[in-house]
């Protein structure tokens, strides 16, 4: 079966980009307090350019209380002093174009920070003030209204509504200090309208959309017996009725309005691209949203230009759960005329060598205790490479977490009195939460805090075992995962991947997800082997490149290789 997509106009960078997400908290600190900053970034911008990636998406550096590490912001158009100046950002910007990399922010449209100045004006104002109606609040339930107006809980855990003096309610999906926006009122539309406009003057590539399927609210707000959570990607919306749980169900969720919010957007985009046909800003959806032909419509023609992929973060390590989610993915996405995207990491999962290391291999916690049984790390690792060389094979386009490239496996021992992500507190401790796929990234093997900062200080503690995950200790090391990642882009680049179908190639047992990628170049054969038993391979295929030895003529079980066939 061929699963094929059209040759696509190259000035659509983003059709086939890698694109390498930065969390600004943790990449590189300049200044030395142990917070990683934008002068930081800037800094160690070779490296990615080095590394062979086409972007960057940078998580939100704006004006905060951090109270969810940035999401929560309170100044749209500024830099958090504790990340830099605009200056800095506009510096960042213009060395990431000289490398030749595009950058992407990330817009968090769903809610602000309780600390942001319409959210204080309307604290100050009264119920039913134009104020109080950029948000949502709402009247409790109950003789006295002590009760919350629904049902809803918090992705965070506990409940999604907060009491304010005065004896209202308001709303917020996540943390109390995220109190979310109401998308009705024309308003806010303008305002985050203009919030795109001030970016993209200061010359952004785009877009990273956060929670794009919750900004619209299904009208009267009804109760829902579902939960929403975050320890395994699903939303549990019908646990009676004997179906699986799909994300992103629910009257908070995935509403049909949020798409003209979108078009509306694509507009503003379109009034930046010079020559008006071909689109150089894109726009991407953060929307956990099954099945993928719903995602699907988030990039119709007329609205974003990519969504995550989470049905493919999401897959269990088994060959035939891969084979269905990229028939699945490609099918739906081709069927709108967009993109694919893949992603197995990111700064909300525990990142994926330790998740591929878990007895369950490909489960998803929301965060790993010390006290919890421990992934295997070098098995973990020898699937998390298998799986990044499957995934840049496939058309589209990838995205790639900082410090993947290196290997870098979850925290899974961080102590409890360092985590700051609010989940963990919401929760009230059951769930570790993401500060272990968060930890400060190392740069250097023999310096303190590895390079990070010239302090050595790190917002969390780096496990002593990093030493060997150190990028300089990687740097020029056969068979290191640096050098994978590495040769893996390249290969990438110089044989054309991305733009092209696949066709499936039969035949080599029911462990292995194998493929033909068809490339500018020709075709590349893609061999996955999921199991632990070693598979023949294709006769007269030549090893371009594997991601572990391949011996002639097999392949290892947990291992990728590419071969000229
Ligand atoms: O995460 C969004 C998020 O957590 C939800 O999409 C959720 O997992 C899903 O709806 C459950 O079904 C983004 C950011 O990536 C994250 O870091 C922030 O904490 C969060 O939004 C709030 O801004």
């Amino acid at each position: 079966m061929t699963v094929a997509h059209a040759p696509f106009a190259t000035t659509e960078w983003w059709r086939t980009a890698v694109i390498y997400q930065v969390y600004p908290r943790s990449f590189a600190d300049f200044g030395g307090d142990g917070i990683g900053d934008l002068r930081g970034i800037t800094s160690r911008l070779g490296h990615l350019a080095a590394l062979g990636v086409d972007a960057v998406w940078l998580s939100p550096f704006y004006r905060s209380p951090q109270r969810d590490a940035g999401y929560d912001v309170a100044d749209y158009r500024d830099v958090d002093p504790l990340f830099g100046t605009l200056d800095d950002a506009d510096a960042l910007i213009a060395r990431a174009h000289e490398l030749g990399l595009r950058v992407l922010v990330d817009l968090v449209p769903n809610h602000t920070s309780s600390e942001h100045a319409w959210f204080k004006a309307a604290l100050a104002a009264d119920p039913g003030s134009p104020e109080r109606g950029r948000y949502l609040f709402r009247d409790g339930r109950g003789s006295g209204g002590e009760l919350p107006p629904n049902n809803w809980t918090s992705v965070f855990g506990g409940p999604a509504w907060t009491r304010v003096p005065g004896g209202q309610w308001y709303l917020h999906l996540f943390d109390s200090s995220q109190p979310d926006l109401d998308w009705s009122n024309p308003e806010v539309r303008a305002e985050i309208e203009d919030v795109l406009r001030f970016w993209l003057r200061r010359g952004v590539d785009g877009f990273r959309i956060d929670v794009a399927h919750g900004l619209v609210k299904e009208a009267g707000l009804p109760d829902w017996h579902g939960t929403v959570t975050m320890v395994d990607g699903s939303d549990a919306g019908a646990p009676e009725d004997g179906q699986s749980p799909a994300f992103g169900s629910g009257p908070m969720f995935d509403q049909d309005g949020v798409h003209d919010i979108y078009r509306s957007w694509r507009r503003v985009l379109d009034e930046f691209d010079a020559d008006g046909e071909h689109r150089s800003r894109a726009l991407v959806a953060e929307a956990w949203v099954e099945p993928l032909s719903r995602l699907a419509r988030y990039v119709r023609d007329d609205e974003m230009q990519q969504a995550f992929n989470f049905s493919f973060l999401t897959a269990r390590w088994d060959a035939a759960a891969y084979r269905a989610v990229i028939t699945e993915s490609l099918e739906a996405l081709d069927a709108v005329g967009a993109p694919a995207t893949w992603v197995l990491s990111n700064h909300d999962v525990v990142r994926h060598p330790s998740r591929f290391g878990l007895p369950e291999p490909g489960v998803r916690p929301n965060g790993i205790f010390a006290t919890d049984p421990q992934p295997d790390e070098a098995l973990g690792l020898q699937r998390a490479r298998a799986a990044t060389l499957l995934m840049l094979a496939l058309p589209g386009s990838a995205y790639v977490y900082q410090g993947e490239e290196l290997g870098l496996p979850e925290h899974t021992t961080l102590p409890d009195e360092v985590r700051e992500d609010p989940s963990y507190f919401r929760t009230e401790h059951l769930e570790a939460g993401r500060d272990g796929c968060r930890v400060p990234i190392p740069w250097e093997a023999a310096k303190p805090g590895f390079g990070f900062s010239p302090t050595g200080k790190t917002w969390l503690p780096q496990p002593a075992a990093w030493a060997a995950y150190a990028a300089d200790a990687q740097d020029g090391v056969k068979g290191s995962t640096l050098e994978l990642y590495r040769a893996a882009l390249r290969l990438r680049r110089e044989h054309g991947f991305g733009g092209a179908g696949i066709e499936w190639v039969e035949g080599l047992g029911a462990d292995v997800v194998a493929f033909r990628s068809f490339t500018e170049a020709g075709s590349v054969v893609v061999v996955a082997n999921l199991g632990s038993e070693p598979v023949r391979l294709p006769e007269g295929s030549l090893l371009l490149t594997s991601s572990d030895e391949a011996q002639e003529g097999t392949l290892p079980g947990n291992t990728t290789a590419w071969l000229a066939v």
